[in-house]
């Protein structure tokens, strides 16, 4: 991994020049103003962070680096965390250098297996990832070195020492959780000729379908990582932040990803297209559906996969998985219930409440599960398993860059509505 190591380094240092230079124009220059909505409105759209992996353009979709959605969804994730860390695709050699450390640390121990089999059946997938991950946290190679004395310029070097750590167990992890949660308790072997989406697909077992495993990469791919702001990329830089460890980061950001308005989502959206599937049948004409939509906005539900904070325009990445969709499975009937919805929901959502809905397009959940369920995975509590798998790459990155550039610890100013009444009679 010393291409990879060099990358990083070369990137911060570029990263240190822009800032350095963005700091000389004027380090007390006011850029964003913050109004009382937003201090009581989850901050939405507040400018206060900086993140150099990835932006979302709200009329563009997703760019990890310089590159759009359609100019990275063909790669596989280990090029994507490539890109996400030093801002470069990788070369051939660095990519199989990358690949074989990867294979070198992918072994999970057997105290995470015996933690994991120790927890109720019924537990949550998410929770048994988040766990997994902590249970790890005394191998931290930040720790031990912070705790002999290391100077903070290194921090983010240790912090990729980890880094690699997590990221190479995760698909034995994942599959192994799916395997003890869902299946007989017996794991699939790691195999050292696949790559890392090519391991997960493999040691789920539930398929060995080129089109399984492809779907997995991409899937990885496209789920990595969404700006630093998001309930969960956030959460791992605060907790990071603070100096925790990795392993401690990873698990926080799992934990914020593990909720129903951000990761857990996707298993929402196809049980929604199960519901219809079993209430309408498998071809339901576009008036039933209509009203189904309609009377599900009316009993106060949100149609799932639909809207988003930031984006406002159908999310390219939802489009790579219809293509996906339309070469793979055209035929299966949730993929094409999927389809329908997306004929008719942005419509109906633009009308609904007056247009108050930012953003009646579909967002990255909105498509995936039918496919995923095509392909036999079929046990949606797992989903946000995958999303998570692969959103640990953005918050590996986001934490090592951040690291590398010397960032202190997250701590904005909250106040009271005292504070904020004071304020208003002042102006
Ligand atoms: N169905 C029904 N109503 C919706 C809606 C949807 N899909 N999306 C937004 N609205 C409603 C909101 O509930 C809100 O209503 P109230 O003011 O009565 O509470 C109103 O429209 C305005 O909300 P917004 O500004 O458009 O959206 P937010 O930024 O507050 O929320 C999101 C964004 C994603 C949580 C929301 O669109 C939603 O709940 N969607 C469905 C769940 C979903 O698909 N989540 C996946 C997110 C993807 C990700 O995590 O990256």
């Amino acid at each position: 991994m010393d291409n990879l190591r060099e990358g990083i380094q070369n990137h911060i240092i570029e990263l240190q020049l822009e800032i350095d230079n963005i700091f000389a124009r004027g380090r007390n220059s006011v850029v964003s103003e913050v109004t009382v909505g937003q201090i009581y409105g989850g901050m939405r759209g507040l400018v206060a962070l900086a993140c150099n992996t990835s932006y979302v353009d709200p009329y563009s979709g997703l760019y990890i680096g310089k590159y759009t959605t359609n100019e990275f969804s063909d790669k596989l994730p280990e090029e994507i965390f490539f890109l996400l860390s030093t801002g470069k695709f990788p070369d051939k050699e660095s990519l199989a250098d990358f690949q074989n450390d990867l294979n070198k640390r992918a072994k999970v121990p057997q105290y995470t297996w015996d933690v994991l089999r120790s927890l109720p059946k019924d537990t949550h997938p998410m929770t048994m990832l988040s766990l997994g991950i902590l249970s790890m946290e005394n191998e931290s190679v930040f720790k031990k070195e912070y705790q002999k004395g290391l100077q903070k310029a290194d921090y983010w070097k240790y912090t990729l020492e980890d880094a690699m750590n997590i990221l190479a167990k995760l698909p034995e992890l994942a599959a192994g959780i799916y395997r003890i949660r869902f299946g007989d308790g017996n794991l699939i072997p790691y195999d050292s000729n696949l790559n890392w989406s090519g391991n997960l697909a493999h040691m789920l077992g539930v398929n060995d379908d080129e089109g399984f495993a492809d779907l997995m990469r991409l899937y990885l791919v496209l789920h990595c990582d969404h700006e630093g702001g998001n309930v969960s990329a956030f959460t791992s830089r605060v907790v990071n932040s603070a100096l925790s460890d990795l392993y401690y980061a990873v698990s926080a950001g799992l934990n914020g990803l593990a909720g129903p308005l951000h990761g857990l989502a996707n298993q929402e959206c196809l049980r929604f297209i199960l519901k219809i599937h079993d209430q309408l049948g498998a071809d339901p004409d576009d008036k039933e559906l209509k009203k189904y939509i309609i009377d599900t906005l009316d009993s106060g539900n949100v149609i799932p996969g639909y809207g988003h904070a930031v984006l406002r325009v159908t999310d390219p990445r939802f489009t790579a998985f219809m293509n996906f969709g339309n070469d793979n499975c055209a035929g299966n009937h949730c993929f094409k219930i999927a389809k329908k919805l997306f004929k008719l929901v942005p419509d109906i959502l633009s009308a609904y409440k007056g247009g108050k809905v930012a953003s009646p397009w579909p967002n990255v959940d909105a498509m995936s599960g039918s496919l995923l369920y095509h392909y036999g995975l079929n046990q949606f509590d797992f989903y946000t398993v995958l999303f998570g798998v692969s959103r640990v790459m953005g918050f590996c990155a986001q934490n090592i860059l951040a690291l590398g550039l010397g960032q202190p610890i997250i701590r904005p100013k909250s106040v009271t509505n005292k504070w904020v009444i004071d304020k208003l009679d002042e102006n």
